[in-house]
């Protein structure tokens, strides 16, 4: 490593070219040779007083720090926030007073269950973490990509956690939720059934962290400068529209590519693809809260949009790589109690909980109370205190006044309050018994739970069905199935019907005890569907072009053309990397051999060969299981007349539907990317098959 040598004098200790490029030490000191351990003759033992091997090793023994205990899987990148409209009768918060103002950011998107080397495509809710370094401090806006949690009060997160993760004797099941434990606390934990509906959704098997919603999931506060106050439910919706997969393209697409969320976002990051969100919120008053069939403080609840418009008052860009996963996306030290002065956090049981574990998990994970000095960490604006030392201080104060109060000169070094700009707590009367207690209106677990299931389509509902019937038949303990079930019975009696078949239970087991009589007649919210709120075109997606020997030179170059018009990408997949040679005689280089190429890892394909080749590849295992998990998996499929035989023979002749559309000329080309739109050609399938 070579690292930055501008010394406390500014100065550059390296000045020739020749030095610039010499291996150190970490002290600095040139080496000679970095491969061979000193030792006593050439057969010899290995000397102790090897100080460069030494240290080398012992910085290797220290490369890890604890990973998160949860959403230890993550990926970063930076960004930037752009006001589009002023809230200043909202907030008084600077990074909300002027339109078109750019807030540089850091954004993390994680898996929660499993460890850092999981796989991407987990069934899992996804992290999704904002740290917006203001003019006024760092506000970190710690959310997910479901707008409710599984629980009401923080005590009960390590049980959770506990849960879901790994057993303690056997170390797995890793990065699931399918088994006996989770389902057991679930089954006992009433409460978590809303949020286990959008587990069993489409939202925890997202096509891409660019196609996934964000929410802050509480409700916070927005102070202005009159000091009133607001409540806000903060939203991250994407301009690129949602998408999720389908879960047996979930469970391939982890074999064939375990990176596939952070490749696409650092491929589309890198070929200027960058991905947008618009932040919008929630904003209601106490009356509103009153009136609202639930508590405003109840972390498994959403207040529908249909009831509360989700006001747009800004964008965020994700527009730059990190360029070193580590020192970012690993160091990055979100804390949900960083806010700035014109916000403030409400009673949510949760919250208050997050905001003491935050800090404390990152004092274990970086070791130092100084983690702010970490450059991903650390705020653009001034810092002037009188904290001082510890582990890694990197940001010393100079001069001798580390105490207040004093009676030394005012100055940068010597700050004082700001009792107006300051950061004020928004003075809520508070009263009330001391005990262990959960407020009675927290005690209605069923009936926002029926009206995500009521909002989705028939083919997102059956999603919903086929998930808790696999992950339940994963529970060695058949109690446990039952007891989920009673709890779907106070859901949705169908989905309790399907389930209950879908497991093989001889009768519906009796429904739950509910604490509270479920609402049954809660109106659909259309915004909860994935399907009803998809992309609007083929943009940022990706098609995958099967060409062997002798294909359509002018159709692989339409197709390329067309992808390339709408904003979206390619990979060009061949019987062997070297490419194929077209019709036109050239040598097209391949991005994929076809093993490697599998068409999970694509939005839609096209397959482009000469007859006697698709002839040939009709019987090669790769080549149909390319084609027929496309088919299966509802995508839409471009081929041209040469190469419809391969097509026949691993589809059959007759199940060619609209979804599988021949090409012949460029204009064929750019429609087939046109319809490629709709996410998938769904008239395809039937819910056995996905
Ligand atoms: Fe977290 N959570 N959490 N969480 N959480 C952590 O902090 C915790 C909760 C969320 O990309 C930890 O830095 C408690 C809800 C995200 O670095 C830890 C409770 C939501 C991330 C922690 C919750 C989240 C974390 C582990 C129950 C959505 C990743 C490492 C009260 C609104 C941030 C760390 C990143 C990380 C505690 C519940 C989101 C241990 C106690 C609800 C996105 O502090």
């Amino acid at each position: 490593m070579s690292n930055d040598k501008t010394g406390s004098s500014g100065e550059t200790h390296q000045t020739t070219k020749d030095a610039d490029q010499t291996l150190t030490s970490a002290q600095g000191a040139p080496i000679a040779d970095d491969q061979n351990w000193l030792t006593a003759g050439a057969r010899g033992p290995q000397l102790l007083e090897d100080h460069i091997a030494r240290e080398k090793i012992f910085h290797f023994d220290h490369e890890r720090i604890p990973e998160r205990v949860v959403h230890a899987r993550g990926y970063g990148i930076r960004g930037h926030f752009e006001l589009t409209e002023a809230i200043p009768e909202l907030s008084s918060a600077d990074i909300f007073q002027r339109v078109g103002e750019k807030t540089p950011l850091f954004c993390r998107f994680s898996t929660v269950a499993g460890n850092k080397g999981s796989f991407d495509l987990a069934r899992d809710v996804r992290g999704f973490a904002v740290k917006m370094y203001t003019k006024e401090g760092n506000w970190d806006l710690v959310g997910n990509n479901i707008p409710v949690f599984f629980i009401q009060d923080a005590i009960k997160f390590p049980d959770l956690v506990h849960a879901v993760k790994e057993a303690p004797d056997r170390g797995f099941p890793q990065a699931q939720s399918a088994h006996d434990n989770f389902w057991d606390f679930i089954s006992l934990t009433p409460e978590a059934i809303h949020m286990v509906l959008w587990q069993m959704s489409d939202r925890t098997i997202p096509r891409s962290f660019r196609f996934m919603e964000g929410f802050g999931v509480h409700s916070f506060r927005l102070i202005n400068s009159e000091g009133k106050s607001h409540y806000v439910k903060y939203h991250w919706k994407p301009r690129q529209g949602l998408q999720s997969v389908i879960w047996n393209e979930a469970v391939k697409i982890n074999g064939a590519d375990p990176d596939f969320h952070r490749r696409d976002m650092w491929d589309a990051i890198n070929m200027g693809d960058f991905p947008e969100w618009d932040l919008g919120i929630q904003v209601f008053d106490d009356e509103f809260a009153d009136s609202f069939d639930f508590d405003i403080l109840d972390p498994t609840k959403i207040i529908p949009e249909e009831q509360v418009p989700v006001r747009i008052i800004g964008k965020m860009v994700l527009d730059n790589n990190v360029d070193n996963f580590f020192a970012e996306t690993e160091q990055v030290a979100f804390c949900t109690q960083n806010i700035v002065p014109g916000m403030d956090f409400t009673n949510d049981p949760l919250l208050q909980g997050r905001n003491f574990s935050y800090l404390d998990t990152q004092l274990k994970r970086l070791g130092s109370p100084n983690f702010t000095h970490i450059p991903v960490n650390a705020p653009h604006c001034p810092v002037r205190h009188f904290q001082q030392d510890g582990h890694m201080a990197t940001v010393n104060p100079k001069g001798r006044i580390n105490y207040e109060p004093n009676s030394w000169d005012r100055d940068e070094q010597n700050p004082r309050e700001n009792p107006e700009r300051g950061f004020k707590s928004f003075p809520e009367e508070i009263s009330g018994t001391k005990g262990r207690q959960r407020s009675e209106s927290f005690a209605d677990h069923y009936s926002q739970a029926r009206q995500f299931y009521v909002s989705q389509t028939p083919l997102e509902q059956t999603h919903i069905a086929d998930a808790f019937i696999f992950e339940l038949s994963k529970c060695e303990h058949p109690a446990i199935r039952e007891r989920v079930v009673s709890h779907l019975r106070n859901v949705y009696e169908d989905l309790a019907q399907q389930v209950s078949e879908g497991l093989g239970l001889d009768k519906l087991p009796k429904p739950a005890k509910a604490a509270r009589e479920p609402i049954t007649d809660l109106k659909p919210s259309p915004a909860l569907s994935i399907i009803k709120n998809g992309p609007a075109s083929f943009k940022g997606r990706k098609l995958g072009i099967y060409i062997a020997d002798g294909g359509n030179a002018k159709l692989v170059e339409a197709l390329q053309g067309a992808v390339k018009n709408t904003g979206a990408t390619y990979e060009i997949i061949a019987p062997h990397i070297g490419g194929a040679k077209l019709s036109d005689g050239k040598l097209m280089p391949a991005d994929q051999k076809i093993d490697g190429g599998p068409s999970v890892l694509y939005d839609a394909v096209a397959i482009l060969m000469s007859k006697k080749t698709a002839t040939k590849l009709a019987s090669d295992k790769p080549s149909q299981d390319f084609i027929s998990d496309a088919f299966a998996h509802a995508k839409f499929i471009a081929y041209d007349a040469n190469s419809r035989a391969i097509l026949e023979e691993v589809v059959g002749s007759d199940k060619l539907d609209e979804g599988c559309v021949e090409l012949s000329n460029d204009q064929d080309a750019q429609d087939f990317i046109d319809s490629c739109a709709e996410l998938r050609f769904w008239d395809r399938t039937s819910p056995s098959q996905t």
